[in-house]
Order: structure tokens, then sequence, then C-alpha cells
């Protein structure tokens, strides 16, 4: 099986951005191991700090989002970063090339079950011209990604990466402790009967999307397939499950509250699981906009967010 360096070599990845990847890599190994360690490793509960987005911040969400600042803070490649758990952009390096954008800890509630967590990532070149602490350097659009990846600590803990081409999926071999190539073109199955939303915010989603959603579920009769639903509570896990065996995933805003976007956040999870989906044949939309074409105005804005099979999300836009 092909280890993760030489299948970016061969792609002409610039030797920058891969030693880049390989420091990232570095750290979602760390915390793969302390995830494995659960409760014997002293990582599970709560902190008594809550993050910018006023979340109660769990120890494995500050402890991940530690390695990733000691990782990336010695990584000469690396002009600055943003983290989720993070006010404000992290100055590094004036010259590096690239900045990085992170939720160190995805699905932070599945912590304490024992259930699916992940890290995701995205990288842009850095403009030369702003500061590194410069926020604008991060109000980008989708496209200007260089590279974006997901990691999810299930029974095996898998890295799935797109440097612009195809969307790959890596499984660590914790044998010799390396990504090993695992699927070489992740494509998302045009037809899928599988949706994943949070049903329990029916009420508050606008209309289109209800009436979207009492479609699918609606009896069919006559042969018609029968929807599925999944919620993992952890975007990577679903998304996973998506661009394995297809469907859709939604998270819309609560239309009952004005100025409302969702609660899943554009540049930490939006844009980086879009490129994904997107290299993998598949559709990401926000309900009014392409996520891959949106613009970035704030560092931790929100987005909703409607992605999976091209058929299903396209099905769903028709109705909007
Ligand atoms: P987190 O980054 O704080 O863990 O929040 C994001 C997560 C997503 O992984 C998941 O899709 C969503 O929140 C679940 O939200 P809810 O608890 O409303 O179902
Ligand atoms: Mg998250």
């Amino acid at each position: 099986m092909k280890r993760l360096i030489p299948v970016l070599r061969a792609d002409e990845v610039e030797l920058d951005l891969i030693m880049l990847i390989r420091t990232i890599l570095a750290a979602t190994k760390e915390i793969s191991f302390r995830v494995s360690q659960g409760a014997l490793g002293g990582v599970l509960g709560s902190t008594l700090d809550e993050n910018i987005q006023g979340e109660t911040q769990k120890k494995l969400d500050v402890i991940a989002n530690q390695l990733f600042k000691d990782m990336l803070l010695n990584e000469g490649n690396v002009k600055s970063f943003a983290s989720e758990e993070e006010d404000t952009v992290v100055a590094v390096h004036d010259n590096g090339k690239f900045v990085v954008a992170f939720d160190p800890l995805d699905g932070s509630s599945n912590i304490d079950i024992n259930g699916q967590i992940g890290t995701i990532f995205t990288i842009f070149p850095a403009i030369d011209s702003l500061a590194a602490d410069d926020e604008k350097q991060f109000l980008r659009k989708g496209h200007e990604q260089v590279a974006a990846g997901y990691v999810l600590y299930g029974p095996s803990t898998m890295l799935v990466l797109s440097t612009g081409k195809q969307t790959r999926c890596f499984t660590l071999d914790r044998t010799h402790g390396g990504y090993l190539l695992t699927h070489e073109e992740m494509q998302v199955p045009a037809d899928a009967c599988e949706f994943s939303i949070n049903m329990s915010n029916y009420s508050k989603w606008p209309q289109y999307i209800q009436q979207y959603i009492d479609g699918l579920i609606s009896p069919k009769g006559d042969g018609a397939p029968e929807y599925n639903m999944r919620w993992n509570g952890a975007m990577v896990g679903d998304i996973h499950r998506i661009l394995t065996r297809g469907g859709i995933f939604l998270y819309p805003q609560n239309a009952l509250k004005q100025g409302d976007t969702g609660k899943l956040r554009l540049l930490y999870e939006a844009m980086p699981m879009a490129m994904l989906i997107e290299g993998a044949g598949g559709l990401a939309s926000s309900g009014t906009q392409d996520i891959m074409q949106t613009r970035l105005t704030q560092l931790h804005q929100r987005v909703p967010v409607i992605m999976g099979s091209k058929k299903e999300v396209e099905a769903c836009l028709s109705i909007c």
C-alpha cells in the first residue's frame, strides 16, 4: 500500500505544502492516540472555559487545539493559523507560505460517549502583502484552498484529503505510524436514499427544507425507494458516510431567529468539507450560493450547509 508522501509527490504537490501537511498529520496522530486512551488518559469531561462561540470546551477540545498550536508554531511554512477554539488569528512566521485553519476536535458532544469525532483542516496560500495576524489572510473563497482534509477517529483512524485533484482516503497504520492509501479516488454515489439532519430542529427550519424532508419521509409506494435517516452529531462521521455510500447532509439556519445562519462554521467546517465533497463529484451549497464560491467575511462566520450526492442536493435546491 502506498504511503502518503510518495502519493503527494507523484501528484507534484509543492514540497513545502507536503511538509506542512505532514506536520498537521503529526498532530492528528497524537490526537488519535489520546482519543484511544479515553478515560485512561484523563481526556474526557469538560473544562470550566467557553470558547469564542460561547460553547463549553471539553478537555479534549483544549488538548487537541494545544497539540495543533505546538506543531504549527514550529512549522516554518506557516504564516499564521486560525482555530475554531481561538478568538483571533495567531501569527507564526512572517515569511511563511501558507495559512492554516482548523477545527481541532469536531463533534465534541461525542467525546464522552466514545462516539465518532474528528479533526478538520484547510490550507490557503498566504497573502504576502498582508501581516501574518491580519484576519484578511482568511477572508477567502473556498476555491482558493490548496488543500483540505479531515481525520476521522473511529474504530480506525482515517484521513480524507484533497490537494486539488481527487479526494483520497488513507488509513492510519499504527504498526509503522503512517497513513496508507486505502481509497485512490472517492466518488459520492449519485443515487442515494439516506439523509442526515438533526430532525429535532424541524420547527425551526426554513419552509423549503421542511418541504424537502417531508417529501423524503412521506410514504412512497409504487416501488420507489424509501429514505433512511442517520445523524451522527459529528460532521466528520456524517460526511464520511456520505462520501462512502452517498446521501445528503443538511444543517440549515434557524428560520425563527432573524439573521441566524446555522451552526456550522464556513472556514473550519463547510469550506474544507465542500472541497472534499466536490472533489468526489458531489455538490455543496448554502441554499443560496455554492460554498466554494462564498467569500468569508468574518473569521468565525457560520453558514447553512446542504451537501452530498449531486442529484439530492440539486433536488433540495430546486425547491429553495
Ligand atoms: P463542534 O465543532 O463544536 O463539535 O460542532 C459542530 C458539530 C458538527 O460536527 C455536527 O454536525 C453538529 O455540530 C451537530 O450539531 P447538533 O448537536 O445541533 O446536532
Ligand atoms: Mg466542529
